[in-house]
């Protein structure tokens, strides 16, 4: 008998977390999506029930606040609890700015939300793979935790801080069977812009003009390329750019 994996995935309302929930159903994964918006969880749910024939569990919170997130991973059904794979990807940039200029509110919508939020799930989900003896992590990282960029600062640092989880939970759950993998993308087309410029799309679209970003779901396909490897192998760290881009500011953009 075929064992069925259980996934969940946070921030799977949008973006990179959506096309890993349509990947991973393709595959016949039992999921638990999470995110703040259950419009988007109900109706990407219902599809994924619809077309792969997969069971799917919502969850409507909020990674940044701690109870929340706490009452929202015990709610899980007993048969949904045995995870084996849950991917971090909730995450966000919000503004550009220098440092001595920079906004408070901000930094803390991404510290709260990037490293903060991570930790709450992780610390919440974590427990349960313990429990079943092994499972997987994936941590949504970026080129922005490999390098840093000049009005970027906070969200380069909360990403740095995803390399340094990652390689922590790597080391401290080793005994317990569990893989961490940190998957980092470069200029990926999704809303983050557009939740980087606080609404603004027109802004949004210029950062992926004159070359072709990565997708969502190029994205989504080598997460789970990474979670379907046998069992012996674990892919720690992974740099994703597009062709057209070679560091987090340098990109080859046809002029229009
Ligand atoms: P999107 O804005 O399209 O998706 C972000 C997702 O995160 C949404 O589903 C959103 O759900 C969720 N989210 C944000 N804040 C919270 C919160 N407080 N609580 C719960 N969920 C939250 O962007 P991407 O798909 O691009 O981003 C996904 C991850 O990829 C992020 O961690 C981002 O930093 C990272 N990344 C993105 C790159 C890019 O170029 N796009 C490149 C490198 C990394 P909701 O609003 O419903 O809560
Ligand atoms: C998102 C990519 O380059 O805007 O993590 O930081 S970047």
């Amino acid at each position: 008998m075929k064992i069925m994996k259980t996934a969940l995935i946070t921030g799977a309302t949008s973006g990179i977390g959506e096309a890993t929930a349509h990947s991973f159903a393709k595959k016949g994964f039992r999921l638990i999506l999470t995110g703040r918006r259950p419009d988007r969880l109900n109706s990407t749910a219902d599809l994924l029930k619809n077309e792969y024939a997969v069971e799917v569990v919502t969850l409507e919170f909020d990674v940044r606040n701690r109870q929340e997130t706490e009452t929202a991973i015990s709610s899980i059904p007993c048969d949904f609890k045995a995870i084996d794979i849950l991917v971090n990807n909730a995450g966000l940039a919000v503004g550009l700015s220098h440092i001595q200029d920079g906004d408070i509110d901000d930094w803390d919508r991404m510290i709260d939300t990037n490293i903060k939020g991570l930790l709450y799930v992780t610390r919440a989900v974590a427990p349960l793979m313990v429990t079943k003896g092994g499972g997987h992590i994936v941590n949504v990282g970026s080129i922005a935790g490999r390098e840093v960029y000049e009005n970027g600062g906070v969200y380069c640092a909360t990403k740095h801080a995803v390399d340094a989880l990652s390689k922590s939970m790597r080391t401290d759950m080793l005994a317990n069977g569990i893989k961490v993998t940190n998957v980092c993308p470069g200029a990926t087309e999704t809303e983050f812009s557009t939740v980087r410029f606080k609404g603004d799309r027109e802004r949004a679209k210029k950062v992926y003009e004159g070359y072709q970003a990565l997708t969502a779901n190029d994205i989504a396909e080598i997460i789970t390329y990474i979670v379907t490897l046998p069992e012996h192998i674990c892919i720690n760290d992974i740099l994703i750019m597009p062709s057209a881009q070679a560091n987090a500011v340098k990109f080859n953009k046809i002029q229009t």
